[in-house]
C-alpha cells in the first residue's frame, strides 16, 4: 500500500513538512482549488502543486477530488461541454504524473453530517450524523433557518431549493443513466492516459431529502463496475461511508473488489453505528463498529497495492482547523494503518 494524506493546498494550515514526518508517508492527495467546478484546471496550477509536493519529498500521484459538474449528474444538454472539460483535466493531470483520480457522483450535498464538533467522552470532538436532526431539515423551505454543515455555501437558499426540486423529480434509474453516459465518455480517456478513476461512495450511503443516491452498497457497486467494465473504472473504497449502513459487509466487499483489481484508493476510518445514525471515532477498531484489522487483512489478501489514506480524524490535543482534517488524529490513524499493514504482510511470510 502507498500511504497518503489529504492536503488542501497552500491554504492548508498543515504543512507538507509535517505530513512528510509521518512514518512511511508516500504521497499527498490534493486538488486544484482555484477553478470553478466544471472548468479546465490550468497547467500552471497543476504544475505548482506538483512542484510544492515533490520539493517536500512527497509523490504527486492522487487527486481528490476532480468534481463532476451538477449538469452532468442532472443529464442536462450542457453536460457535453463539462464532460469534455473533465476529459481535458484527466489528460493534463496524467501529463503531470497523476495515476489516480477520486471523484463522486452525489447530487448536491456531497458528504452530510449534523454536527462537526460533537464532544466524545474523552473530550475529543468529531463529526456525527443524527438522523432525527436531518429529518428536521427541509431544504425546500427557503424560510427555514436550519442548515447542515456540509452544505455547499456557493448555493443561495433559493438556488438550493431549485436544484433539490430538480433532483426530486429524478429517479434512481435516471441517475444511473447519467452516470453511464459520463463513464462511457470519460473512462476511455482515462484508459488511454492510464489513469485510474476511483469513485467515492455516497456518504452516508443512503438517500437524503428524497434525492437519489446510488453508490451505496454491494449490489450497486457491482452494477457500477459493470457499466464500463475496464480496470480504469474503479473505486475509492471508503469504509466509513459504506460502514454507516450495518447492512454492508465491508470486510467481504474489501476482499471482493480488491481481488477484482478495482480498488485503486482506500479511505480508512472508523465509525460507531447508532440506532439513528453514526459518530466518527478514532481509527482503532475497539473505538467503533468497524473491524479495521479484518478490513486491512481482506484488502491485503485480495492483492490490494493501491493508495491508502487515513480518512477523517477527530480533533485532539487542542488542535483547531478544518473539521475531520486536523494533523494529530489523522497522523495517529496513519501510524495505526502502518501497523495493521505491517502485521498482515508479515503474517503472510
Ligand atoms: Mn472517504
Amino acid at each position: 500500500m502507498k500511504l497518503s494524506f489529504r492536503w488542501y493546498g497552500e491554504n492548508d494550515k498543515i504543512s507538507l513538512e509535517y505530513i512528510r514526518q509521518i512514518p512511511n508517508m508516500y504521497s499527498v492527495v490534493t486538488a486544484v482549488y482555484d477553478t470553478p467546478v466544471g472548468e479546465v484546471w490550468s497547467r500552471e496550477s497543476i504544475a505548482r502543486l506538483k512542484k510544492l509536493t515533490e520539493d517536500a519529498g512527497l509523490a504527486f500521484e492522487v487527486i481528490e477530488s476532480l468534481p463532476v459538474h451538477e449538469d452532468i449528474k442532472l443529464g442536462k444538454e450542457t453536460r457535453d461541454r463539462y464532460i469534455e472539460n473533465y476529459c481535458e483535466n484527466i489528460r493534463r493531470l496524467s501529463e503531470a504524473g497523476i495515476k489516480c483520480i477520486c471523484y463522486n457522483f452525489m447530487p448536491v450535498f456531497d458528504w452530510t453530517r449534523t454536527q462537526l464538533d460533537h464532544v466524545l467522552p474523552d473530550g475529543s470532538t468529531s463529526l456525527v450524523y443524527y438522523k432525527e436532526q436531518v429529518d428536521a431539515v427541509n431544504p425546500m423551505n427557503s424560510d427555514s433557518d436550519l442548515t447542515l454543515p456540509g452544505w455547499d455555501a456557493s448555493y443561495t437558499r433559493e438556488e438550493l431549493s431549485t436544484v433539490v426540486a430538480e433532483y426530486n423529480k429524478m429517479t434512481e434509474e435516471q441517475l444511473w443513466d447519467n452516470l453511464k453516459y459520463f463513464l462511457e465518455r470519460v473512462i476511455p480517456v482515462a484508459a488511454e492516459c492510464d489513469v485510474n478513476m476511483a469513485i467515492h461512495e455516497d456518504d452516508p450511503c443512503w438517500s437524503i431529502f428524497g434525492i437519489p443516491r446510488i453508490i451505496t452498497d454491494e449490489k450497486n457497486l457491482d452494477r457500477f463496475l459493470s457499466l464500463v467494465d475496464d480496470p480504469h473504472n474503479g473505486l475509492t473504497f471508503c469504509i466509513g461511508s459504506l460502514g454507516c449502513s450495518g447492512k454492508n459487509d465491508v470486510v467481504k466487499m474489501a476482499y471482493k473488489y480488491a481481488k477484482m483489481g478495482r480498488i485503486h484508493f482506500a479511505h480508512l476510518r472508523n465509525i460507531q453505528l447508532l440506532d439513528g445514525g453514526f459518530e466518527e471515532r478514532a481509527h482503532y477498531s475497539p473505538c467503533g463498529s468497524l473491524d479495521m484489522f479484518e478490513i486491512v487483512k481482506a484488502l491485503h489478501k485480495g492483492g490490494f497495492t493501491g493508495y491508502v489514506r487515513p480518512d477523517h480524524g477527530r480533533m485532539i490535543w487542542g488542535e483547531t482547523g478544518r473539521a475531520g482534517y486536523g494533523l494529530f488524529d489523522r497522523a495517529l490513524g496513519a501510524a495505526y494503518i502502518n501497523g495493521l499493514f505491517e502485521a498482515v504482510e508479515k503474517m503472510d511470510k
